[in-house]
């Protein structure tokens, strides 16, 4: 079996990923959480079941959007916290099959994204509010949580350990080579060993033995043995930690934060807070400046379309990523600390200098272990001088540092040049 080191390579050299929340939850369009948050019940929710067509469903066309802005692999959920599945599942009758929409939307995911060059991610929800043996009452990740019908509920949780279990044996068989599975998530009392995630683990294993394990079953990634079910990385959530995240010895490990583009993860028709596509591209830049990926999330309508609002964003920055994408791909930290005109980024001997702020003159390198060879601007490809400004020696310890000379009073990409 191949290391996690060995497993991750491909993905921490990609950098960047597309999150894809869809489901039946496109309906009420208020986001993924809206039977929890407003307390459907199952009576309540089924109308959406009954209605979803997504008749404008093109993951082909998703998977365009994604290569074109940059993005290397996808995750979609196949099922979320609602446990409506969105693939052919032998083990339950809530499935897009039985919709109007009658398709395995996920085999169709699957192919587009493969046939696009992209890599394959299935998210999957540990949690499921549709399920019979799933706890209900007194849980407060439950939408009926507290309701008093439930006090006291049967239920027999191997049963759905078993059911859980088994679909993810059958997203593991059915659909070929997966890269990436993203459960989500353990919580109070719902640890590992709730889960079974070793067992869990282990048949994941002689499955895919490469696939890629979030880290949201528990467990200690840090605590380095592949046997417990830890998982392969971090999946910090609406942040970018501060410093990477860091194992005892002081070295990374792998993570990727997730984002939303604006403040939901499912369609949420009211939802206008969009970040800008520079707010994106920056905290890409963030991301790979502290060695993780970021993997940027849409949220499809009812129809399958991904908003208009998410489709620019995508493009303006695969407009930057394609002048710029060498300064992402197989880059990490650099040695250097960050600068005060913007960020580094690094792979080998080249060093990625992002200026977000031009200011005036120069801008200077602090803390180089060599020589600057050679300077040119990604922009354009064009050489920029090295040089060391008029009687800069009397001012600043320059001996480690350099000046690079930036042509123009503007900078060339207003984001990040
Ligand atoms: C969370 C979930 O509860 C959200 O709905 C979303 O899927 C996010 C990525 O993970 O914890």
């Amino acid at each position: 079996m191949k290391s996690r080191e060995e497993r991750t390579k491909w993905f921490l050299d990609d950098r960047f990923g597309l999150f894809i929340h869809w489901g039946l939850y496109a309906i009420p369009a208020r986001g993924e959480w809206v039977r929890s948050r407003e307390r459907l019940s199952i009576e309540d929710y089924q109308p959406f079941f009954d209605e979803f067509n997504p008749i404008h469903y093109d993951p082909r066309a998703w998977a365009k959007a994604a290569k074109a802005a940059g993005q290397k692999y996808a995750v979609l959920t196949t099922k979320h916290h609602d446990g409506f599945c969105l693939f052919d599942s032998k083990l339950t009758d809530y499935k897009a099959t039985n919709t109007p929409a009658k398709r395995d939307l996920i085999e169709e995911y699957v192919e587009a994204f493969r046939s696009e060059g992209l890599k394959v991610g299935f998210y999957y929800s540990i949690i499921d509010w549709h399920h019979d043996h799933y706890p209900k009452y007194g849980d407060r990740q439950h939408p009926m949580r507290d309701n008093e019908h439930y006090r006291g509920e049967k239920i027999d949780f191997n049963q759905y350990l078993e059911y859980m279990h088994g679909q993810v044996r059958e997203l593991l068989t059915n659909y070929g080579k997966i890269d990436v599975i993203w459960f989500d998530f353990s919580y109070d009392e719902m640890t590992g060993e709730k889960w079974k995630a070793t067992e869990l683990i282990e048949m994941i294993r002689s499955l895919q033995p490469d696939i890629l394990i979030d880290n949201r079953l528990g467990g200690n990634i840090m605590a380095n043995e592949p046997e417990i079910y830890a998982g392969d990385f971090y999946s910090p959530e609406q942040i970018v930690p501060p410093q990477g995240i860091l194992n005892e010895k002081n070295e990374q490990v792998p993570w990727e934060a997730c984002i939303t583009l604006n403040d939901n993860w499912g369609y949420a028709a009211h939802d206008n807070n969009y970040k800008s596509p520079k707010q994106v591209i920056h905290a890409l830049v963030e991301c790979v400046s502290k060695n993780g990926n970021m993997l940027l999330n849409v949220g499809p309508n009812a129809k399958g379309d991904i908003p208009e609002e998410s489709l620019d964003i995508l493009e303006a920055v695969g407009k930057w990523m394609r002048q710029n994408g060498e300064s992402i791909y197989g880059c990490g930290a650099s040695f250097l600390s960050k600068p005060e005109w913007g960020r580094y980024t690094q792979k080998g001997n080249y060093l990625y200098a992002h200026v977000y702020d031009r200011g005036i003159g120069p801008i200077y390198f602090q803390g180089l272990k060599g020589k600057i060879k050679r300077a040119r601007l990604l922009a354009d490809g064009s050489e920029l001088k090295v040089q060391t400004p008029w009687m800069a020696e009397q001012y600043s310890d320059i001996a480690n540092g350099a000046f690079i000379d930036l042509p123009g009073a503007e900078l060339p990409d207003e984001w990040d040049t």
